[in-house]
């Protein structure tokens, strides 16, 4: 399959040969901040890379030197100025919970390349990917206590899930940078990279999943998420049908067939 470039507005979506889909924010003068638009493109663009057969693995990054930003804050200021009283529920059930939650149930590996700053939801979004590839430049802020809110587009959720409760609610409450190194001492970023490797190296540990049997993969991260809510006793007995499912996969007839022949696998996502 050729490479296949469709442009948003405010972002662009690549499908190349490899089977890696890269979704990149591209609203670069604002560090890439979320104005309403944006969200509704990306919650299509992931339903495009969730549908899309020959997406094996996803990266989600941003144009320029910033990840994300967060919330346009802009926006949310002219509204004020014309007296308006922003309903912020109802904007995050319908543009942010949504991305929040595709990027954790999309069957597919979805790595944020964190190639600079990701504030607020920004951040919120890199803690839904399941990896998260960071620059040496990138860095993490839960700038939402600047602006008098609390942790949305579930912050709240998966940041202590994912750094512990102490030092979660501590960022929470000073809204405290946290840059690359700090991140990766916290178990945040999975990699941290030179700027001029980030794409590189991302580029490739997303082509390595996208080689993998992407059911299974997609399993895994269905298992990993439900287990959040259940005792060791149900997830034994949840982990077994998905493995049932597993076993019924080309790709694992292939694996086994690899391993007694002595060859590596070539899995094909079926
Ligand atoms: O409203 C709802 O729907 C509820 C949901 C809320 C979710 C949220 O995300 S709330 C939190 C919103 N985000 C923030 O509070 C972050 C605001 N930005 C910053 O604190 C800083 O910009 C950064 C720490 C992210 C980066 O700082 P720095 O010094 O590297 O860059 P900068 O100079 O501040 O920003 C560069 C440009 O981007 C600048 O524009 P200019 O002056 O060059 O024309 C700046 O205004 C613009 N920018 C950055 N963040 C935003 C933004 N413009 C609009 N909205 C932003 N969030």
């Amino acid at each position: 399959m050729a490479t296949k470039t469709l442009t948003y507005e405010h972002l662009l979506l690549d499908t190349p040969a490899s089977g890696v889909s890269r979704i990149t924010l591209n609203r670069p003068d604002c560090l890439n901040a979320f104005n309403d638009a944006m969200s509704y493109e990306l919650q299509k663009a992931l339903k495009q890379v969730e549908k899309d057969p020959h997406t094996r693995a996803i990266i989600l990054t941003g144009a320029g030197r910033g990840f994300c930003a967060g919330q346009d804050l802009q926006s949310r200021s002219i509204a004020a100025n014309e007296g308006g009283v922003p309903h912020l529920g109802e904007s995050i059930l319908k543009r942010y919970a949504p991305i929040i939650l595709s990027l954790r149930t999309i069957e597919k590996p979805v790595i944020a390349m964190v190639n600079g700053v990701a504030a607020g939801a920004g951040a919120s979004i890199a803690f839904a990917c399941d990896f998260r590839i960071v620059s040496e430049k990138a860095s993490f802020i839960q700038a939402f206590v600047k602006v008098g809110l609390i942790p949305d587009s579930g912050a709240g959720w998966l940041l202590p899930r994912l750094i512990g409760y102490g030092r979660a609610l501590e960022l929470a409450m000073t809204g405290d940078k946290v840059d690359a190194q700090k991140a990766h001492e916290y178990g945040l970023a999975n990699r941290i990279l030179p700027e001029d490797t980030l794409e590189s190296e991302t580029l490739a540990f997303a082509a390595q999943l996208a080689d993998g049997p992407t059911k299974a993969l997609g399993l895994m991260k269905r298992a990993f998420n439900q287990a959040e809510t259940m005792d060791l006793a149900t997830y034994l007995g949840y982990e077994a049908q998905l493995q049932e499912i597993a076993g019924r996969t080309e790709d694992y007839r292939e694996g086994v067939s690899a391993f007694t022949e002595k060859r590596p696998p070539k899995f094909t996502g079926q």
